[in-house]
């Protein structure tokens, strides 16, 4: 039996009114938001229907058109597979294809909140990593153009539109792992409104609302064999189903526009004044280990998360990081124990159930590394905390570009990987590498002084014996 094409999703009932646009709609959106949304309407009530507008691929929003923008959302553990329809969906665009169409929803009245997750590189961040890059190709485009390309140029170009139409803006929702990322949100887009109108830009300032948000579930990429077992546990074939570990958690800064918002807190999210302590634990611990893990696991031949962290040596680095060299750096939110987060963290990433590629957390590096190692390591350097451990990640990330520079296959998956690789490329040993590749990456500029780029290269010559260097036990 051939099962690709065969769909057996149909909506039953007319689709909520729509009150969100979502930017960029992969599988984690799809997975952790909108769920929380779909509960939230459920609970009570409310007209939070989602437009999604896929920005760079036509892909799901092929495969949701043939869906009725229905999709199978499994939840995968050892204790088996849940799986739910979600339905909160009610169109998708592909936004190169129709922009119009996308500003079209964005201005329209009834849209209260605009939520994204374009990915780090999708902020267009320049060389300072908080300030948006006037020079990316897309940015310099959209200040040209009324039809952007870019996400930060909708959000622009849309709140324009309202702005000259008297109408309320939306609220802006970033849920990117990004360091306060309302505050980064807000930040490119009142430089971007500024090129633009002074008094459109100060409208933006007061009366436009940017919450900061911490979200958190692991989705791993849909793969063919994905598809095969869901269809096998639901009974029907989707080829738009994603898959999640049962751990979810959002926390979001309640400041929105007119105080509209879904009832999330009905449904567990937590609403609070300050996100930061949540976001800066999660980003550090969580994602700062899976990108440990993602680099270390990859050199060392494993495939998945949950394979790596089987391994004692890389078991051990990870709990050497969390435990020496970042919960000291935490400002730990209120009533958390970082020792029952940290075990937390490990029973989530040996989830057998879950294919969670080291390749897919590897990618983009560039923009993933200043947020979640880097920021801790400067701190720590400052500070006169332990921070080898974290070195040892960039060592990581290095030995991994240097290694794709040798092969055209697999390929370095990250925005500025011509630079990158011919940095690799060009360089004669370990100290030119390290010099040539940390100028490139923004956020990574303030870095290198002699003695850490001497130290990076005496790590990076260590990890030609991996198990030597995870190990790193006590004299660090
Ligand atoms: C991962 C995240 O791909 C990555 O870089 O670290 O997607 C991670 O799985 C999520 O942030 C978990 O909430």
């Amino acid at each position: 039996m051939t099962l690709e094409g065969q769909s057996g999703l149909r909506r039953l009932h007319p689709s909520p009114k729509t009150g969100i646009v979502h930017l960029g709609l992969g599988a984690f959106f799809r997975a952790h938001g909108a769920i929380y949304i779909k509960e939230a309407m459920e609970q009570s009530g409310g007209d939070w229907g989602v437009v999604g507008v896929s920005l760079r691929s036509s892909d799901i929003r092929n495969k949701l058109v043939r869906n009725d923008c229905l999709y199978t959302a499994l939840e995968l553990s050892d204790q088996g597979i849940k799986s739910q329809v979600v339905d909160v969906v009610t169109s998708v665009l592909f936004a190169p294809e129709d922009p119009s169409a996308v500003l079209k929803v964005m201005t329209d009245e009834t849209t209260r909140i605009v939520s994204l997750t374009i990915t780090e590189k999708g902020y267009c961040r320049g060389s300072r990593d908080t300030t948006l890059d006037f020079e990316h190709p897309d940015i310099k485009h959209d200040l040209q153009s009324l039809v952007p390309k870019s996400g930060p140029g909708f959000l622009v170009r849309a709140l324009e539109m309202r702005w000259r139409r008297g109408l309320r803006p939306f609220t802006v929702l970033s849920l990117d792992n990004l360091s306060s990322n309302g505050l980064l949100t807000q930040q490119i887009i009142s430089e971007f409104a500024s090129r633009i109108d002074l008094n459109f830009a100060n409208w933006v300032k007061t009366e436009c609302k940017f919450p900061c948000s911490m979200v958190d579930r692991i989705v791993p990429a849909t793969s063919d064999a994905l598809r095969k077992r869901a269809c096998e546990s639901s009974g029907h074939y989707d080829e738009a189903v994603v898959a999640h570990e049962p751990f979810r958690q959002w926390v979001i800064e309640d400041d929105f526009v007119d105080n509209c918002r879904p009832d999330l807190g009905a449904v567990g999210v937590k609403l609070v004044y300050d996100v930061a302590p949540f976001e800066q634990m999660k980003l550090r611990m969580l994602n700062g280990a899976h990108s440990a893990i993602a680099y270390l696991g990859s050199l060392a031949g494993f495939e998945t998360v949950a394979e790596a962290i089987c391994d004692e040596g890389i078991a051990l680095f990870v709990e050497g990081l969390w435990r020496e060299d970042l919960a000291l750096s935490l400002d730990v939110p209120p009533e958390t124990s970082l020792e029952d987060y940290a075990a937390q963290l490990l029973t989530r990433f040996r989830n057998p159930e879950i294919y969670h590629l080291l390749e897919q957390i590897a990618m983009d590096g560039s923009q993933k590394l200043p947020q979640r190692i880097l920021g801790p390591l400067d701190e720590n350097l400052s500070a006169g905390r332990p921070y080898k451990r974290l070195l040892v990640v960039v060592a990581a990330w290095l030995r991994y570009i240097e290694s794709r520079s040798k092969s055209e296959q697999p390929e370095l998956n990250d925005p500025y990987k011509q630079k990158l690789i011919h940095a690799a490329k060009i360089a004669p040993n370990d100290a030119a590498l390290v010099e040539n590749i940390l100028k490139i990456a923004p956020g990574y500029g303030k870095l290198p002084s002699r003695r850490i780029t001497c130290e990076l290269v005496a790590i990076m010559v260590q990890l030609g014996n991996f198990r030597d260097t995870v190990r790193l036990e006590g004299d660090c």
